[in-house]
């Protein structure tokens, strides 16, 4: 009989997937380079020849062994979200959700468990950039002690179709258009439109991917959403209806358009570098899980089919109550073995949460498993490290390729004698998974339910819940796409879907396209006219300022004024954010006072769009300098066009005049009105806590 753990016996922390991990990992540092199978090398700069110029030997084992890996590096990549990155931390709940859930995993605040996360964006390739436009993918995996549970969300609470059949169709559409494999990684052109201009139903996630949450500012301000309708079940069978949200604790920012284009050439792993540099400076992202929770005799009575992930439950029907927190606190050791290898299946679930039949997780509920037979080359994926539960797995699967586990014993079915009956089964007081056994009857159709058709109001309460700025950035975005799109008669099409949604929506989009707008016909909504929390910039203001993490870029020259220089950083490090000091070459610029300051990065390897403010000290020759210099000029303007804090001491004010910047603009701080020093440096954190100033009227002005 093989030997068998109770489940129930087993102690898991968080620490038990850290050790898993390390066992696996390979430690070059002070051991020898040995082959794979543990010969160890002697030389392995030259191949194995006869004579120094003859030819060389197929006798020379290490040499083919180094090139056949080689050749064999490349896996296939995630044919959608083939781009992202990691992050290890734990989860904790708050208080034991016993009332809903009979999920081991949300039951004890003291109680750790390990997670692994995947930031991802979906249309591109692995090597794309990272700040496109584009869904977010925010996949987690907990490791419980009673299995894996993936919540493979995105930062986007719908989805564009209704049904998973549709998926090959949406994914076509927007990914490179098959003759010419253009355009990479963005749906600015007439494949993706065209889909959408047939398919009303992806209306609504249209507006949000318009919406600047498709340009995230960070991995770590960015919300996720489990989009489909999951089932909490408690310890009596009682099933209510649950959806999940994921709130950063740093809140919701996003990039301006401009700025993601300009960075996805300056740095194309903006979001990739911020999240691994955050953890490495101690900085660990943090994201409250919430949930909200419907009767399911109240879900009738909603007006929205809870089975259409295109459709959400504003936040006022439903609110978000707080369940725990997500923290990220470790890199992954190596980028292939982890973030490459993780494979997130929307199935792996545990006891006391369950699924509904909403068709397009349905459809997940198929797909992620059979891509990983692809990816990872086999059915014993489960196997590979990051993989692996810390739940102990014993069955009667065996075989495969890559198969690590030695089943011990004969039995290799169930049921048997010969292994004494072993593994048993787990009754659901066991821990065993038991499904909610939900009545259902009917015909075999395909069919879409009638429940599903109104695919307009809630992309117009999107629409109208938003800020008047955040509007014009969606009202821009659509003006950019849709004027890519060569094809007229497509543009036509999305204007016809737009008039349904909202009248200045249409009008704006119409006009920059130098179309006629059909007239507007709204459909309304059935619950709120608008919600709060659809808009980043409502949520920025119900959140307590903070300049936490925010980077600051301050450019100097010879003679810059030393003490101001400390003053700022003493306050901005203070509230948690980082200063860099840029000037034009490496090393260290003179102070007024003869002292060195040491620079952290050169003008030709950083930009503006890499920052979160811009600050300009005295100290008169230093300001001169960087009047005179195109590069520090174009530095400064590019931050206030794209509404950052802005921030001059008194005698830096002659720089923002030559750069035709107002000192009196919104969210410039300049010393002639804020003071010096700690006066200065107070108020400049204190714009900065605002992130930007969309008030800036006149930004578009400066020739950035
Ligand atoms: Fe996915 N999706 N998806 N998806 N998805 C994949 O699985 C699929 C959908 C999401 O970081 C694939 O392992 C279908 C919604 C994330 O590794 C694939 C449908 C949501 C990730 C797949 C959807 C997501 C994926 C590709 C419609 C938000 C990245 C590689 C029925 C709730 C996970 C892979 C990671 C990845 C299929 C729709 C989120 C092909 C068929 C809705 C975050 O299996």
């Amino acid at each position: 009989m093989t030997s068998q753990k109770h489940p129930d016996a087993v102690h898991v922390d968080e620490k038990s997937k850290d050790q898993q991990l390390a066992r696996d990992r390979s430690e070059p540092t002070g051991n020898f380079l040995t082959t794979d199978q543990g010969i160890r090398v002697e030389h392995t700069d030259d191949s194995l020849k006869i004579g120094a110029r003859g030819p060389t030997l197929l006798e020379d084992f290490h040499f083919r062994e180094k090139l056949t890996r080689f050749d064999h590096e490349r896996i296939p990549e995630r044919v959608v979200h083939a781009r992202g990155a990691g992050a290890h931390g734990y989860f904790q709940v708050y208080e034991s959700q016993a009332k809903y859930t009979r999920a081991k995993f949300l039951q004890d605040p003291s109680k750790k468990t390990p997670v692994f996360v995947r930031f991802s964006t979906v249309a591109g390739s692995r090597g794309s950039a990272d700040t496109v436009r584009d869904v977010r993918g925010f996949a987690v995996k907990f490791y419980t002690e009673e299995g894996n549970f993936d919540l493979v969300g995105n930062n986007i609470p719908v989805f564009f179709i209704q049904d998973g059949i549709k998926f090959p169709d949406v994914v076509h559409a927007a990914k490179p258009e098959p003759h010419h494999e253009i355009p990479q990684a963005q749906t600015a052109h007439d494949s993706f439109w065209d889909f959408v201009s047939l398919v009303p139903e992806t209306m609504h996630m249209v507006m949000w991917i318009m919406s600047d949450r498709a340009i995230p500012r960070s991995f770590r301000m960015m919300q996720g959403f489990g989009v489909h309708t999951f089932r909490f079940v408690d310890e009596k069978n009682t099933s209510r209806f649950v959806k999940f949200h994921w709130k950063p604790l740093l809140g919701t920012h996003s990039l301006v358009w401009d700025e993601a284009q300009k960075l996805a050439g300056k740095d194309p792993d903006f979001h990739r570098r911020d999240l691994f540099e955050s953890i490495e400076q101690g900085d660990f992202p943090e994201y409250e899980l919430g949930v909200q929770i419907l009767e399911e005799k109240d879900a009738q009575a909603l007006g929205v089919d809870l089975l259409d992930a295109t459709k959400i439950i504003p936040e006022e029907i439903a609110p978000v109550q707080p369940v725990g927190k997500l923290t990220l606190n470790r890199n992954p050791t190596n980028f292939f073995a982890e973030t490459e290898q993780v494979a997130f299946c929307v199935s792996n679930i545990v006891p006391g949460i369950d699924f509904t039949d909403d068709p397009l997780m349905q459809a997940r509920l198929f797909s992620y498993l059979d891509t990983q037979l692809t990816r990872l080359g086999g059915p014993n994926f489960a196997e590979i490290p990051i993989n692996r539960p810390v739940a102990p797995v014993h069955n009667h699967q065996q075989d495969g390729f890559g198969r690590h586990t030695s089943n011990v014993g004969r039995a290799n079915y169930f049921p048997n004698s010969l292994g004494g009956g072993c593994p048993f089964l787990a009754s659901q007081q066991q821990g065993g998974y038991v499904h909610h056994p939900e009545q259902v009857s009917g015909k075999k159709v395909r069919e879409r339910s009638a429940s599903f058709n109104d695919h307009y109001s809630q992309a117009g309460l999107f629409f109208r819940s938003l800020s008047e700025p955040e509007q014009q950035h969606l009202i821009a975005a659509c003006r950019f796409e849709l004027g890519k799109v060569e094809t007229k008669a497509i543009q036509e099409r999305v204007l016809e879907h737009f008039a349904k949604i909202d009248a200045l929506l249409v009008s704006a989009v119409a006009e920059g396209l130098g179309l006629p707008a059909p007239k507007a016909t709204p459909v309304t909504p059935k619950g709120p006219p608008a919600s709060k929390a659809l808009s980043m910039e409502a949520m920025k203001m119900a959140m307590p300022p903070s300049i936490k993490t925010r980077k600051i870029g301050v450019l100097v020259a010879d003679g810059v004024d030393a003490d101001e220089l400390m003053a700022l950083r003493k306050e901005l490090e203070a509230g948690g954010a980082q200063l860099k000091v840029i000037a034009k070459r490496l090393g260290t610029v003179k102070a007024s006072n003869g002292k060195d300051v040491p620079v952290d990065k050169s003008a030709m390897t950083t930009a503006s769009v890499e920052y979160d403010g811009v600050f300009i000290p005295g100290g008169a020759a230093s300001v001169a300098t960087l009047k005179k210099d195109g590069e520090s000029r174009h530095f400064v303007q590019e931050a206030y066009l794209h509404c950052k804090t802005v921030g001059a001491s008194k005698d830096a004010e002659e720089l923002l005049k030559a750069c035709e910047i107002d000192p009196a603009a919104p969210g410039v701080v300049a010393g002639s009105k804020a003071g010096a020093g700690t006066a200065l440096a107070t108020a400049f954190a204190q714009a900065l806590a605002k992130h930007r100033h969309w008030d800036r009227k006149d930004n578009d002005r400066v020739p950035a």
